[in-house]
């Protein structure tokens, strides 16, 4: 990217499938993001990223593609998506598409041909191996549950498939399936697209296929020639376009986190890592409910903003997306309404003061919470189906599953958009895909709107104050009381000026720290005021001189 601006962005990410259905089929289409740009225009973003749209059977809602160069017939066609770009450009915003390299649906055309047989040109593009005694080539666990490899009786061997077993994945050993993926990256650069987001891109080197002492993430993480394979995608694609780019790292550290967006070393602009959503997942278990730690969350983030800012990487910083719950329902409250609303505003606040890219994700502006679904067939996803079989074949109630599902779940965040109280929401005027959550009538973008004290206000402002503010982009990080049990605190300083982040994470007042300058000029405040001590759920940026 030529520009430096794009730090000052702030990204809005649509999960087409439930966003807005203008037809009444049930399902989201781009028709209905073209209806709602306004909408992100009085939230003040900058980028929507959208989650897959290309054509795909669907089976991981978009991560399988099936046709990289096609709009899935379901969100509508290139042309709505050509509109899409054209009416987003005339209103200043940019558009982001989501793209998965690391695998295609096994009804891709490459896959297809690849399975057919051992010397078919496209055997290569995938990743095969014979059976051991064992059974599959190593044990690898599935991130969707299993084993990773599927076994394909055509040609008597087994591929590789680190989701779904719809999902293969590519073999990036191979330089015709690289410069294949360059030419399409290229196809939608030109087509107008201001952005990329790279689904799992750090897992596309696979290092050796061995066995391994837990799921074996270790021979495909940061893989040995990650760097390369990304730099090579850069120096092909969109390295010298004005494009923004953010990979998504799953399992990754911070060392290559400042290699991927090290400006030097042309690979990306930033990166998603999900170490500080991990923090409820007790000895790494998802499917466990857990309160979550908030020393440790403290932790991890600060140990990413403070090495990422002295390194000179670039971080994505987020609560929220496609694949995890809803934050007032995790680390906030939602069983009251004025809970909801302190919450809610608390955790954007405390967020949106750090340094890298704002990611919001659909819902979460207006505070949506999860579903509380109490039966499985209201679930779609299949990594949650999956568990569900797997946690009730190990003894589990379906009343203990239901439970878990009901926090963990990735269908808590993909419910579809509260836009009013009319029926459905007014999502769809058909059957939704998926139900909507129950307190629609109450939660919803028109309810929001009318009501100035809402969370999407306090999210508007938080966008305007970084636009504003340089603070918020350049300035340094630094953290306070650690090991606090209630406070996230942390200064932004820059040019001898400081914001002060304080946000209380109970639901119990507490006095202010002691020996800690809480003076200054209240920047935003989710209660209007200022106390003698911080009220429950309370959260204020404070601006002053440094002296
Ligand atoms: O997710 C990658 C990933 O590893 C996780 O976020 C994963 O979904 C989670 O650990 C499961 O609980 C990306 C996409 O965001 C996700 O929706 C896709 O399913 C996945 O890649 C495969 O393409």
């Amino acid at each position: 990217m030529a520009s430096n601006d794009w730090r000052k962005s702030v990204v809005y990410q649509i999960y087409p499938k439930s966003f807005n259905d203008t037809t009444g089929s049930g399902e989201g289409d781009i028709p209905g993001i073209i209806e709602k740009l306004d909408y992100f225009k009085t939230l003040g973003v900058d980028y929507v990223w959208l989650t897959p749209v290309y054509r795909s059977p669907m089976n991981d809602n978009g991560y399988d593609i099936s046709d990289y160069y096609e709009v899935n017939p379901q969100f509508g066609t290139k042309e709505d998506l050509k509109e899409l770009l054209e009416q987003a450009h005339a209103r200043g915003l940019k558009i982001m598409m989501d793209i998965v390299i690391n695998h295609t649906s096994t009804s891709h055309n490459w896959f297809v041909e690849s399975r057919k047989s051992k010397d078919n040109k496209y055997r290569d593009y995938y990743i095969w191996k014979d059976g051991t005694e064992a059974g599959p080539p190593t044990n690898w666990e599935s991130k969707f549950g299993g084993n990773a490899w599927t076994y394909d009786d055509k040609t008597n061997q087994y591929y590789l498939r680190l989701f779904d077993v719809s999902q293969a994945d590519l073999n990036w050993e191979n330089e015709s399936l690289r410069k294949e993926i360059y030419e399409m990256i290229n196809y939608w650069i030109d087509f107008g697209v201001d952005g990329f987001r790279f689904d799992v891109v750090n897992l596309i080197s696979k290092g050796e296929f061995k066995n391994s002492d837990g799921p074996g993430k270790e021979f495909y993480t940061d893989g040995p020639k990650v760097h390369d394979y990304i730099n090579e995608l850069n120096r092909n694609t969109f390295g010298d376009k004005e494009v923004m780019t953010v990979g998504e790292m799953s399992s990754t550290t911070i060392d290559h986190c400042l290699k991927y967006t090290d400006p030097k070393r042309n690979e990306l602009n930033s990166v998603f890592n999900f170490h500080h959503l991990k923090v409820d997942y007790p000895g790494g278990e998802k499917w466990t409910l857990a309160n979550y730690d908030f020393i440790e969350l403290k932790r991890i983030l600060m140990d990413w903003q403070v090495a990422m800012d002295e390194g000179g990487g670039w971080n994505a910083i987020f609560w929220c997306n496609h694949d995890q719950p809803r934050i007032i329902s995790r680390f906030g409250q939602d069983d009251t309404e004025e809970n909801r609303v302190l919450s809610g505003k608390m955790l954007a606040i405390a967020l949106h003061g750090l340094k890298g890219t704002p990611y919001i994700y659909q819902g979460e502006e207006i505070g949506m919470t999860n579903p509380k679904f109490t039966r499985i067939d209201q679930y779609r996803d299949v990594e949650s189906l999956n568990a569900y079989s797997a946690m009730k074949e190990n003894g589990m109630t379906n009343a203990q599953v239901l439970d878990i599902l009901g926090s963990k779940s990735r269908d808590n965040a993909r419910t579809p958009m509260q836009w009013n109280k009319d029926r459905h929401g007014g999502f769809t005027t058909g059957e939704p895909w998926i139900d909507v959550a129950e307190n629609y009538a109450d939660i919803n973008v028109e309810a929001a709107l009318e009501d100035e004290n809402s969370i999407f206000y306090t999210y508007r402002k938080l966008i305007s104050l970084r636009h504003e503010m340089n603070h918020f982009t350049y300035g340094s990080v630094i953290p306070h009381l650690l090991k606090d049990d209630a406070l996230f605190v942390y200064d932004r300083i820059y040019n001898e000026e400081t914001v002060t982040v304080i946000a209380n994470f109970r639901n119990k007042s507490t006095p202010f720290p002691e020996g800690f300058d809480t003076e200054g000029k209240i920047l935003i405040s989710n209660y209007g005021d200022k106390s003698t001590e911080l009220r429950p759920f309370e959260a204020l940026m404070l601006y002053r001189q440094t002296v």
